[in-house]
């Protein structure tokens, strides 16, 4: 069963009728329960005491509305769209099991009805066979083109491989798999510093977007994925994937307002049509019901 939500936690706390410092201190405690993480946390209950003084808010009301603007306030909605006149990179990273491969899938099918492009689907995940194959059926059920080699061969040659056969077809998007495992951190960190050089290199008169997939039901260890992506090539919009099995997915308030990264979409479910462009109004008016 999916754990309460921050509406529900916070109505238990106003029915504990707490009220001053301990007002505060709970709140805190269950923003953190909420994987808001303790940064942002603080924050926020930092201005709640500016706003309600010391003997705290009288109403859940008042605090839902309050938290509505701040929450909101301090999240940022990303560009998602595209210049079809122009060719687009999206680069997909995260790490095993958070969504990638789905993503780019119901990414493809987005940008096709949106804009009408025919995105080419570069099969960057050469680590294991199986990535391959998935990606290449999801190609076969949208009919889209994917670029792929062997298991094990390089993953920027495949990418490099991708912008040239687009290129060819006149396809205005590419969107690259890639894999989020490797014996360890630092060999992880090298190996998409490198896939990352070759597309810019590539991409000098192209839009190239990396996007971070996080997993919303993983809590705060999404923000550390964050962090060390963000260092290691530069994350320019977040992806939260699996917001449909989990009343959590506060780990996105931290990352877009601590990291400042913007958030691109939203998963709510394994089919295609289970991606939203993200929302902030929506996004906290879920978040705090
Ligand atoms: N419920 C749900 N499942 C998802 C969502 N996105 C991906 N998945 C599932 O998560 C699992 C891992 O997805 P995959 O794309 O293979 O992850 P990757 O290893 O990052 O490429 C698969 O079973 C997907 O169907 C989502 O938004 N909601
Ligand atoms: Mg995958």
């Amino acid at each position: 069963m999916a754990k309460p939500g921050l509406g529900e936690r916070l109505k238990n706390l106003f029915s504990k009728n707490s009220s001053g410092e301990d007002f505060y201190e709970d709140f805190e405690d269950i923003l953190i329960e909420g994987d808001i993480g303790a940064a942002a946390a603080i924050e926020i209950s930092e201005h709640l005491r500016e706003t309600f003084g010391r003997k705290g808010p009288e109403s859940r009301e008042q605090v839902s509305s309050e938290l509505k603007t701040l929450i909101g306030g301090m999240m940022n909605e990303a560009d998602t769209a595209v210049d079809p006149e122009k060719t687009t990179i999206i680069l997909v990273l995260g790490v095993n099991g958070v969504g990638k491969t789905t993503t780019i899938a119901k990414m493809a099918e987005y940008y096709r009805g949106k804009y009408g492009l025919e995105p080419v689907l570069s099969a960057g995940d050469t680590f294991r066979a199986a990535a391959i194959d998935q990606l290449k059926l999801h190609g076969e059920r949208l009919n889209l083109k994917v670029v792929h080699q062997q298991p094990g061969s390089d993953p920027g040659a495949v990418i490099y491989d991708s912008i040239e056969s687009a290129n060819a077809r006149n396809a205005k998007l590419i969107i690259a798999d890639t894999a989020g495992r490797m014996h360890n951190k630092a060999n992880l960190v090298k190996e998409l510093q490198k896939i990352d050089k070759i597309i810019a290199s590539k991409a000098s008169n192209a839009e190239y977007r990396k996007i971070l997939v996080i997993d919303a039901t993983t809590g705060q260890n999404g923000f550390r994925q964050a962090e060390l992506f963000h260092e290691a090539v530069g994350i320019d919009q977040i992806v939260l994937t699996k917001y449909d099995s989990s009343a959590k997915g506060g780990v996105a308030v931290s990352i877009s307002s601590k990291l400042g990264l913007p958030i691109a979409f939203i998963g709510t479910g394994e089919k295609y049509s289970d991606l939203k462009v993200f929302n902030t109004e929506e996004y906290v008016e879920k978040l705090l019901s």
